[in-house]
């Protein structure tokens, strides 16, 4: 299908070296260009495939002349002014999942995906859990990390080996990969929740919203917050819907939450699944993830009751409100991957003691004020680092002692200092870590780094 194909690939990172790998190995004539004059995995791949052209610094006109496809990498815009001159010209501009998407649109596998503003690397990596516990032969990838095309080049790897095709892809979308996503075919897909992130990159939601609705262009089951309007506003008439919530279910098909005398139980209509208090990962929000991972099961024709005896071997994800160390009953908890304001209300709003909140980065745009009630709620104090300090500040005003910081580690001595027996240390940026750190895993070892000293302090 790809065969003398000229192919430009766009963006020298993850996506674009896995893209590049499986178009060569699908004999495509394939040239490469990034903006940046030194991308990081630059010497890999001169080293993996010396022969490919390379073309680093600005992208200009020249370097779409004569191909058939631009591959884009998620983190590059297609409203850049070169992208968008090449479309309106006619040349196809598509990402990485689509390329997925078209091979394996005849397979025997079941596609589950996931997008939403927040839960999207809990519910994914969940639904893989429960999947691969019940036998199945489940992969999982997209944007949690391995990225599709590698995905895709190992299962067609196994099948040549005889091993047959896997039975389920679970895959992370985000809405960088859905805007140059078409044809992809999700037994079922969800939208978890849609709150203010990367409106750097969007017009405001409405535009961030019809991204994400992308997922389910071809899908065969919708699962839908029942309890957030955009996503409600994204049902469409033709297809099945389950829908999921912390309230009660109005019909048989719903995943919903109700009181018992022992506590929350979380039901599908009439039918009990689980106690709430069986669900190895803290926080309510933890309970809608849940409920949306069983709805997911249910829409592609698997079996959510089987799965059900699974949840509790789920290990969850690190720095997802993830306690790191407790010292003189003060515990700190990395909450590092809380990137937008929605993630740290959420961690906010389950924690059951006093909360001293170490926030900021690049907000991305938001609006930073719903923060302000979730951090009433719980919060003693409030530490801030980043590009957006003053930003956050400005929204909590006088309501709490609030302190900036130069960095991070500073924050987490003040925070120390002003903690007594029985708080939390939480950090949950609500921004991106790219104005300090190298991603959000680098801000976190930092913060488990401090945090660990101030232990060994005490100790010692
Ligand atoms: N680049 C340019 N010009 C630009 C922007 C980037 O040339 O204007 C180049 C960079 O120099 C770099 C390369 O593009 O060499 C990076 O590409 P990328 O930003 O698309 O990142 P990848 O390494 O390909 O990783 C991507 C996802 N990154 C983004 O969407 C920003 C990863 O999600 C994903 O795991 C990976 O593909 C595999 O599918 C990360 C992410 O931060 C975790 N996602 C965002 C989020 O979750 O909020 C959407
Ligand atoms: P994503 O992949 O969408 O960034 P993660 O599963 O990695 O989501 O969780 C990121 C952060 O978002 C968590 O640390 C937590 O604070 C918050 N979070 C997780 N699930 C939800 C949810 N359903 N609603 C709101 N916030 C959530």
């Amino acid at each position: 299908m790809y065969g003398n194909k000229r192919v430009l690939v766009l963006g020298l990172g993850d996506s674009g070296f896995s893209a590049s790998r499986w178009l060569i190995s699908h004999g495509a004539e394939v040239t490469v260009a990034d903006s940046r004059e030194n991308p990081p995995q630059l010497a890999k791949f001169r080293e993996a495939f010396p022969s490919v052209s390379i073309h680093l610094g600005p992208f200009d006109d020249m370097i779409f002349g004569g191909v058939d496809y631009v591959v884009v990498s998620p983190g590059i815009a297609i409203a850049e002014p070169c992208i968008a001159r090449a479309i309106a010209k006619g040349i196809e501009v598509i990402g990485d999942v689509e390329l997925f998407a078209r091979s394996v649109k005849h397979w025997p596998s079941k596609v589950i995906a996931i997008t939403g503003s927040n839960g999207k690397s809990t519910v994914t990596s969940l639904v893989g859990h429960l999947c691969e516990s019940q036998g199945l032969k489940t992969v999982v990838a997209g944007n949690i990390g391995l990225p599709v095309l590698d995905a895709l080049t190992m299962a067609e790897e196994d099948i040549a080996d005889g091993e047959g095709h896997p039975d389920v892809f679970v895959l992370e979308l985000s809405s960088f990969q859905l805007e140059t996503t078409f044809s992809l075919h999700c037994h079922s897909a969800a939208v978890l929740n849609i709150s203010e992130d990367h409106l750097d990159r969007y017009n405001g939601m409405d535009g961030y919203a019809t991204a994400k609705s992308r997922i389910f262009q071809q899908c065969d089951s919708q699962v839908l917050n029942k309890e957030d309007w955009r996503c409600l506003a994204m049902q469409k008439q033709t297809k099945a819907c389950f829908h999921f919530g912390l309230g009660l279910p109005e019909k048989v098909t719903d995943f919903g939450m109700v009181e018992t005398p022992s506590g929350p139980w979380l039901v599908k209509g009439g039918d009990a699944l689980m106690a709430v208090s069986d669900i190895p990962l803290a926080g309510l929000h933890n309970a809608a993830n849940t409920l949306a991972a069983f709805a997911l099961l249910e829409g592609a024709g698997l079996d959510a009751k089987a799965a059900i005896p699974h949840v509790g071997s789920f290990k969850g994800l690190a720095h997802r409100v993830e306690p790191v160390v407790t010292v003189n009953n003060v515990t700190f908890i990395d909450d590092s991957k809380g990137t937008n304001v929605g993630a740290t209300e959420a961690a906010l709003k389950g924690m059951t003691r006093p909360v001293l909140l170490i926030a900021g980065g690049d907000g991305k745009g938001q609006d930073f004020s719903p923060l302000k009630a979730a951090i009433l709620q719980s919060g003693k104090a409030v530490f801030l680092i980043g590009k957006d300090a003053q930003a956050i500040a400005d929204v909590i005003g006088t309501a709490l002692p609030v302190s900036m910081h130069s960095s991070l580690e500073d924050a987490v001595e003040a925070a120390w200092q002003a903690a007594a027996a029985g708080d939390v240390i939480l950090l949950s940026p609500a921004c991106a870590s790219l104005d300090m750190f190298k991603n959000y895993a680098h801000r976190a070892e930092v913060f488990i780094s401090a945090a660990k000293q101030i232990a060994a302090r005490q100790q010692g």
